[in-house]
């Protein structure tokens, strides 16, 4: 069993489709184990995307991320952290898979409704960074 830090872009929440991307989350066979709603600080942004502070989209990326309201969780399954960068497809909609979140969801390459961690270490850092070990239920 592997955990893996998900969020629910402000794109999601502003179309009011949390539970469209939950049913695929648990479609895919990943537990939400933990959740929250929260509207990120610029400084919560800008800590949270720090490993791409070098990069030009950084800036918009922040402020696309504070845009409105995100959904934070930890979901847990078997190789959770590569099963659910398939669940939620490529990064730019345009080339992800048929039936990937953000195929079906994503409305830009920045506004691309999910995250997911990229490593163990990484998953590690970004729950730790939303949760403490109380509020997850495994
Ligand atoms: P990932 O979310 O698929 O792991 P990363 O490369 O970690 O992709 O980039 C983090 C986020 O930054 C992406 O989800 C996307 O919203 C945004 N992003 C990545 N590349 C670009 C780009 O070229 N232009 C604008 N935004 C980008
Ligand atoms: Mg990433």
């Amino acid at each position: 069993m592997q955990r893996t830090l998900s969020i629910l872009k402000p794109d999601v929440t502003r179309r009011n489709l949390t539970g469209a991307v939950n049913e695929r989350i648990e479609r895919g066979g990943l537990r939400i184990i933990a959740q929250k709603r929260l509207h990120l600080t610029l400084t919560q942004a800008q800590k949270f995307y720090a490993v791409h502070q070098e990069r030009a989209f950084f800036n918009d990326l922040c402020q696309s991320m504070i845009s409105g309201p995100v959904v934070a969780q930890v979901l847990e399954g078997e190789n959770a952290i590569l099963h659910y960068r398939n669940v939620m497809g490529a990064t730019n909609p345009a080339n992800a898979d048929e039936g990937t979140i953000r195929k079906d969801f994503a409305e830009s390459i920045e506004a691309n409704s999910v995250h997911g961690s990229d490593s163990v270490e990484n998953a590690a850092k970004e729950i730790s960074f939303f949760f403490s070990e109380m509020e997850i239920v495994g």
